[in-house]
């Protein structure tokens, strides 16, 4: 750990992490609000607490590099980050506060400088993790994985992960680069680094939720006998983005009622008008 002028404050004895040691990840594993440190060696996932002192150490297989990194997220939104890592053998959940592993897969990496990413891939308001592998001809063995929550229970998230070094501030949402990013550790509620999350102030948290809307509904007629036009209007009154509907017209009550119109839409959050005929589809 080095001051802002380049001292050393404290170092790890290299008897523990053996020399070896990939990206640290930074979070606060007990909401405690103070931050840990997780770091990688070759046969142990060492999690040291801001004075440099280990908290636990887990047994790991990583004798081929000694340097992937992990990433720390709070799966279950209780104040206190998980930490997912991947070594040769296995994708692991470690609980933060004391390196129980909450989950583990099968993976087979010769790894090298990497890690997983978190991130919400396909937009479902849930975190999502990816690994990659490279041993050809197993389970589990060469390609990209992503790995989702069952029954949709992991936390919200940002859909984007943008490079190793990611600090949730270096990039915006919808992409872009800021000239001058905020620090990190100087937003209050961050202070982490290969960390996933929202930005304290944004709109979205990993709480929000999606609220579809369903109004306005008229059929026009301008158009017989030749035919008639459905409209609904459609929107999201939540906080979250909304995966894709399908918004129904039916003639009759429920139950009973036969299907007229249908159409698969997506809304980010703005109310639009949408005819209904069969098989449109916005996007
Ligand atoms: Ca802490
Ligand atoms: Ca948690
Ligand atoms: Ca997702």
């Amino acid at each position: 750990m080095l001051e802002h002028d380049g001292t050393v404050k404290w170092a790890v004895n290299p008897a523990i992490h053996e020399n070896w040691g990939g990206q640290p990840s930074v979070g606060d594993v007990d909401g405690d609000g103070i931050p840990e440190i997780g770091v990688v060696s070759r046969n142990n996932y060492n999690l040291c607490r801001a004075d440099g002192t280990i908290r636990w150490s887990r047994a790991i297989t990583e004798q081929t590099s000694g340097q992937g990194a992990s990433v720390f997220f709070d799966l279950n939104n209780d104040g206190r980050a998980e930490i997912v890592y991947a070594d040769q053998l296995k994708l692991f959940i470690f609980r933060g506060a004391d390196g129980t592993i909450l989950n583990q897969f099968n993976r087979y990496s010769s790894t090298a400088g990497e890690g997983p990413s978190v991130a919400d891939v396909d937009r479902d308001g849930h975190a999502d993790i990816l690994i990659a592998g490279d041993i050809a001809g197993l389970p589990e063995g060469r390609g990209i994985r992503m790995y989702s929550g069952a029954n949709l229970n992991w936390a919200n998230t940002r859909a984007v992960w943008n490079h190793d070094a990611y600090t949730i501030t270096n990039i915006n949402d919808d992409l872009t680069v800021p000239l001058s990013p905020r620090p990190n550790w100087l937003v209050p509620g961050l202070n982490n680094f290969r960390a996933n999350g929202f930005i304290p102030d944004s709109s979205v948290q990993p709480n929000s939720a999606p609220d579809a809307t369903v109004s306005l509904l008229r059929r026009l007629d301008a158009g017989l006998p030749a035919s008639t036009a459905l409209i609904a209007r459609l929107g999201n009154g939540g906080a979250a983005g909304l995966p894709v509907v399908r918004a129904e017209f039916r003639n009759g009550v429920s139950g009973g009622a036969s299907l007229l119109r249908a159409a698969y839409v997506t809304t980010t959050g703005a109310f639009s008008d949408k005819p209904l005929t069969n098989n449109t589809t916005y996007w």
